[in-house]
């Protein structure tokens, strides 16, 4: 038997450039605490090495990185062993700050899914080089957890309101999207992600921004639909409340606007609530301070109900039909 952990993770050095590959392709990269150390060491070990840049890619076309293994975190939860849960996601969120403060540029090649934990490994690093494949989101309060890795940091960043509604609720992003919201750095087709670490290693004395640059193809930033309905965005999102948030959604009454209560109507209440508060609440922490409210939110979350529903729902049953423990905002129970 080969030694799986070891290999679901792969690193190199080549002419000067670092190489993470993120190399769990059934399981859409989903984080397990085993390369969460893995990734850890890999950069430990290279802040001793002189590198131009590290790149963090996928093996995968289907996904950089689905996010944390939170089957195996609903599994530990059901088993009585949160303190299982508790090591992976203090594990995580360290290695989160140790991308942000890397003295190496981090490039992340983001090309398919790139969800909660995936967003927690690249957005804290220098670049996101998307490509016409790539789907970003924080769909967290859909399976009554709350988004983390530092998202109470980089959402309340965002331009205008974004960050309050991708937290809320889960929108997801195609490369223009991301591009237009700054999530991504730089537009590279796929056939031409291979080209980056060459290039990277090429021209060491050039900036990276200027390296990726030159890589770049037509710029598909001007079709981002999220720039088109930006002033509903922040008009609705930028309320104070949840209750006024979606009184205003209402209001607008738009096919975009119905879109997003639909999405605050299906998602977990007692997760829109926790997200809603730690949004506010981010705006005025540093990474580091975000990251232990997260943590500590997250002792608390995973034992309950909502959590262990909203994971059975998603990704054990996957019927996508979640039974939440208060069925909407307000409190009422609809008419079954
Ligand atoms: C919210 C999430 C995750 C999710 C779906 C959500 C998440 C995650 C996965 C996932 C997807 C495919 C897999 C897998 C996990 O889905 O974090 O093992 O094969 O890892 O709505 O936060």
């Amino acid at each position: 038997m080969t030694d799986t952990a070891a290999i679901e993770v792969l690193a190199d050095v080549h002419r000067g450039v670092g190489r993470i590959l993120l190399n769990r392709p059934k399981a859409l990269n989903a984080l397990t605490t085993g390369m969460v150390a893995a990734i850890d060491r890999v950069l430990a070990a290279w802040e001793h090495t002189p590198l131009s840049a590290v790149v963090l890619a996928s093996t995968s076309t289907k996904a950089f990185c689905a996010g944390g293994d939170i089957r195996t975190i609903r599994e530990h939860s059901l088993a009585g062993d949160a303190e299982a849960s508790e090591r992976f996601f203090a594990s995580e969120y360290r290695l989160n700050a140790r991308i942000a403060e890397y003295p190496v540029p981090v490039v992340s090649l983001i090309d398919g899914v790139c969800m909660g934990g995936g967003l927690g490994l690249s957005i804290h690093g220098s670049f996101r080089v998307v490509t016409e494949r790539a789907v970003l989101a924080m769909p967290e309060t859909g399976i009554g957890f709350f988004p983390d890795v530092g998202a109470s940091y980089f959402l309340p960043r965002l331009p205008g309101a974004i960050g309050m509604y991708l937290g809320l609720t889960g929108h997801r992003l195609d490369a223009a999207d991301a591009l237009y919201t700054g999530l991504a750095t730089h537009f590279v087709p796929a056939d031409g992600l291979d080209a980056v670490g060459d290039a990277l290693a090429d021209n060491p004395d050039d900036p990276v921004d200027v390296v990726l640059n030159r890589l770049a193809g037509r710029s598909p930033v001007a079709e981002s639909t999220l720039a088109e309905v930006r002033a509903d965005v922040d008009r609705a999102f930028g309320a104070p409340s949840l209750g006024e948030i979606d009184k205003r959604l209402r209001h607008l009454g738009t096919p975009w606007a119905q879109a997003a209560s639909a999405a605050l109507e299906s998602a977990s209440p007692q997760s829109l609530e926790i997200t809603h508060a730690l949004l506010a609440q981010g705006r005025q922490r540093t990474l580091r301070e975000c990251l232990a409210a997260e943590l500590a939110l997250t002792r608390t979350t995973i034992r309950t109900p909502d959590f262990l529903e909203g994971v059975r729902a998603a990704l054990v049953d996957k019927d996508r039909t979640p039974h939440w423990q208060r069925a909407s905002l307000d409190g009422r129970t609809p008419p079954a």
